[in-house]
């Protein structure tokens, strides 16, 4: 079996490429290392990684061309909302065109795929208040980040109806562990929040602390993806979360008595256009036998122990 991981040396590919490679799967990355270092992939050398942009078509082609996928994964993207919005031209040539070039050239070559996985997120439900977020509930992307995200589940759903193709969707929710880089302000928030304890840095809060968040462990993210992929679970979209909405304010306490210590807490004015309450109905991935190895507790306790 071989696989394609595009950003497989991001912080969520990276533990996927990990994974993949214990299940005795060939792996080829792409990664232009935007975001991603190589050393996030633990077995490298079992790995074939190619610093490529996805954006490069003639690459992309050739590489489908020659490698017969039976797996692609497409994780490449510009993860910042913030990001889109001051780039969104760019951001969407990342994260809307080159997903529809590579499932449009799948398409045409009759390239025999077992599954495409696109990834996607929570923001393409914006801020609607109903609470937990269903797959079938209704969706109000308000960012260039989220519009794309939105538009090509869209496309990747159609592509797989119409064209016969094995196409899959995941949403993340908030998703943190070792790995994710916390040197942006854009970072996942418990990757900062891990470096500020650690250092005995302040912590700038947005807000009041009162925003909810649905947080997922890394290591879950991947037992979702992997049984999406081994129930050949296609067609459909899956939000990938914890099922548990926390506040801001109660996930640093929680930090704080697993660190041990407390946390200097600066506030400042709330995020422009930031989601106030986010959490997930995880029926479906339940239904396919996923089940939550890691609250937020013992994920935090591990990430913290490896900080
Ligand atoms: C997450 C995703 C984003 C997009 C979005 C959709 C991450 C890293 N980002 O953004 O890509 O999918 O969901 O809704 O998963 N915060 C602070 N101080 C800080 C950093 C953050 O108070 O230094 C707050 C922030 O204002 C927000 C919360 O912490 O209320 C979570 O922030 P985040 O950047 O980790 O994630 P989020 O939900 O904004």
């Amino acid at each position: 079996m071989k696989a394609l991981v595009t950003g497989g040396a991001g912080f969520i590919g990276s533990h996927l490429v990990d994974h993949l490679v214990r299940q005795g799967i060939d792996v080829v990355v792409v990664d232009d290392l935007s975001m991603g270092d190589v050393e996030n992939i633990k077995n490298r050398d079992l790995v074939t990684i190619y610093i490529e942009d996805v954006r490069n078509e003639r690459f992309m082609q050739q590489l489908l061309q020659q490698e017969n996928f039976d797996y692609i994964y497409f994780l490449a993207a510009v993860a910042s909302v913030a990001d889109s919005i001051e780039r969104p031209g760019e951001t969407h040539a990342i994260n809307h065109n080159a997903v529809l070039s590579t499932l449009e050239f799948i398409r045409a070559a009759k390239l025999p795929i077992k599954q495409f996985l696109f990834t996607s997120s929570a923001a393409v439900y914006g801020n609607l208040p109903e609470l937990p977020k269903r797959e079938d509930s209704r969706v109000d992307p308000l960012s260039p980040y989220a519009i794309d995200k939105y538009a090509t589940e869209r496309y990747v759903l159609a592509y797989g109806k119409l064209y016969d193709l094995p196409t899959v969707c995941v949403r993340f929710f908030n998703v943190y562990g070792p790995g994710q880089n916390p040197s942006s302000p854009y970072s996942g928030v418990l990757s900062i929040l891990t470096s500020c304890l650690e250092d005995n840095k302040p912590f700038t809060l947005y807000g009041d602390g009162s925003q909810t968040r649905d947080f997922i462990y890394v290591e879950d993210v991947i037992q979702a993806l992997w049984l999406i992929t081994t129930k050949q679970a296609n067609h459909q979209v899956f939000n990938i979360a914890n099922g548990h909405e926390l506040s801001l304010n109660s996930i640093i306490e929680i930090y704080e008595k697993v660190a041990g210590h407390q946390l200097d807490v600066q506030m400042a004015a709330g995020r422009e256009g930031e989601v106030k309450h986010s959490v997930a109905n995880i029926g479906k991935l339940i239904n396919l036998g996923y089940s939550t190895h890691w609250s937020l507790k013992k994920g935090l306790g591990q990430y913290w122990k490896g900080a």
